[in-house]
Formats: C-alpha cells, structure tokens, sequence
C-alpha cells in the first residue's frame, strides 16, 4: 500500500463502464441503471439469475441498454456481461455495499453488490439519469430504539438521478420516511397515484403531492430541474405495483408483524436486517411476497427504460 513511487501501479478507481453503457452514452441513446443488491441479497438462488436478466431483457426490449451496476475484484462496474451477472447472482458470500462502502472494498479488491445509495452514486458519476429498483431503503418503525435509517435517503438527497420504485419497502416506517424525504430535498412524483405505493402492496395509504401520467410527464419535470439548476437531488418516481399483482394486505400485515418479532428476538441489526425481513415475508407468504416483489420491479424497470427514451428524445 505505502509505495512511494507516485504512480506506479495505482489502480483506478473510477467506474468502469462497460463498451455497450460507453456507446449508448456517446450516442445519446437512452441507458437504465440497475441495482445488485436486490439480485444478490433481495432474492433467492438460483432464480435471482433469471430476474437479473429478465430485468435486463427488459430494458433491451424497450430499446434502452440496460447497466447493471457492482463491484467486481476492487473494479466499480456500471454494465455487466451475462458472466459477471452470474457471479454477483451465484456467490453467497458477496458482500452488500453501500456508498460508504465504496472506498474500502476498491481499495482491496473487494467484489459486491450495490445498494441503491452505491448505485445511484456510480450511476450518475457515469452520466446515467435513471435508474429502476424495487422498493428505496428508509426509516425503520424501530428508529426509536436502534436509529436505523438506510443510507439511501441522504445519498440520494445529493444525487441527481431519477429513480422509479415501488415506493419505499413495507417493512419500514413509510410516513416517517416521506417526511425525511420532504426534510431532504427529495422530489416525490406519484406514477398514475395520488397515494404513495406499499411496495408489495398497490397502497401504503400516504397521499403524495404530485401526480403524472406519462413518461414525458417525467422528463419534462427532469427538464425543468435541469433548467432550474440548484442543489443536485434525486428524482423519485414512485410506481404502484398492479392491484391484481399486489400482496394481499391481510396476509400482509400478519406476516409482517411477525417478521418484525422474529428480527427483534434474534437480534439482527446493521445491514443483515433488510435481507432477513424480506425473506422471512417471502418463506411465510409461500412465496407470494416475492411474485408481488417481482411484479413491482418488473414495472419499474419497464417504465424506466420509457423514461429513458422519453429523457433522450427530449435531449437531441
Ligand atoms: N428493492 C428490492 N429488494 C432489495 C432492495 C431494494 O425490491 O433487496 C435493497 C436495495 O439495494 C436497497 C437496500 O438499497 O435493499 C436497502 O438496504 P438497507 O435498508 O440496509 O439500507
Ligand atoms: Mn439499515
């Protein structure tokens, strides 16, 4: 580490964009970033490898290029082949990293998947405007006790990136999380709502302020941030899931409450909390958690890639 020589064999550490995300970029054609951590730490083996490139599918199909962004062997990814989407998807022990993570794992070579606060920040560092994901991480109902709040709220209140989600993850304290949303900065558009989404469910019940109805809806508000100038902040893009797809709310809050006990008496915290309340919701749902989480993103990445070609058009 303490070599004197002042650059040789300096690793780079700024992201490394893959040939496919450079070209689209350079032409102005429209890109959409997506996270890994849902793919390696949200979902379960082996199917997390068929939604990675369902979801990338996706995009293609809709004629943007999709980037999948990761840490891999120290290098920060923003566009992943097909072997390197397996890598993230197969390995148990890939770590989960937020943006503060960043430095430490490029420094030793580390690999892992990003959270949205890593990927937002990589993405937009790489010129990217929208990304799509699930549900945002955010305040914990235990904020009271263990101060957990997910370190994507302050990125993204300083990232200039458009984010569709399903709103915030269900398992969280969603009003409290919109208020810290509004204390930072953080634009809030519902997609075809006036109600904030549940994540698994079409409803969290919490009205939003903003509703638009189309794509270019959204990239006229982009416009207009652009125009305005000021304090960079992200856009977020809040995209129910379909009633027919949503989780059933009954079963919904049951399981959940039960999800919340279980992380208490077995003393999860940090970051292992997301990941154990998700797949405790996915095993005492028999899976329908995961089919409604699955629809949400699928939606998200969809109307993402629209986004994008709305954004580009707009540009040229
Ligand atoms: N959306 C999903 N599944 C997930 C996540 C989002 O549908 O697993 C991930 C995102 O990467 C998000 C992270 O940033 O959960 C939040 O984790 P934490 O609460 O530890 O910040
Ligand atoms: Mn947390």
């Amino acid at each position: 580490m303490a070599s004197h020589t002042p650059t040789a064999g300096r690793r780079r550490y700024e992201p490394t964009l893959s040939a496919e995300v450079r070209d689209a970029l350079a032409a102005h054609r429209p890109v959409v970033a997506l996270e890994s951590t849902i793919i390696a730490h949200g979902l379960p083996r082996p199917r997390n490898l068929r939604v990675a490139l369902e979801l990338e599918e996706l995009v293609r199909s809709a004629g943007a290029v999709p980037a999948t962004v990761a840490v891999l062997d120290g290098s920060a990814r923003v566009g992943l082949t097909e072997g390197e989407l397996k890598r993230v998807a197969d390995d148990p022990e890939i770590r989960k990293l937020g943006h503060r993570d960043l430095a430490p794992a490029l420094a030793t070579g580390a690999s892992g998947a990003t959270t949205v606060s890593a990927t937002a920040f990589l993405a937009a560092r790489a010129g990217l405007r929208v990304f799509a994901t699930g549900g945002l991480g955010g305040v914990h109902r235990e904020w009271t006790e263990t101060q957990d709040e997910s370190a994507d709220l302050r990125l993204l209140a300083r990232t200039g990136i458009t984010v569709v989600c399903a709103g915030v993850k269900s398992i969280l304290d969603v009003p409290a999380t919109l208020q810290r949303l509004e204390t930072l900065g953080v634009g809030v558009l519902g997609y075809g709502t006036t109600r904030f989404p549940g994540f698994y469910l079409a409803s969290s019940g919490v009205p939003v302020d903003w509703t638009v109805h189309t794509p270019e809806d959204v990239a006229e508000v982009m416009r207009a941030r652009d125009a305005l100038g000021g304090p960079e902040s992200a856009l977020i893009v809040a995209h129910p899931v379909a009633e027919a797809d949503q989780l059933d709310p009954e079963l919904h809050d049951r399981v959940l409450a039960e999800a919340l006990e279980a992380c208490r008496e077995q003393d999860i915290t940090g970051q292992a909390v997301t990941p154990f309340l998700l797949d405790h919701l996915m095993r005492r749902t028999a899976g329908a958690s995961l089919e409604a989480n699955l629809a949400a993103v699928r939606g998200n990445v969809a109307l993402a890639a629209r986004i994008a070609t709305a954004t580009a058009a707009a540009a040229t």
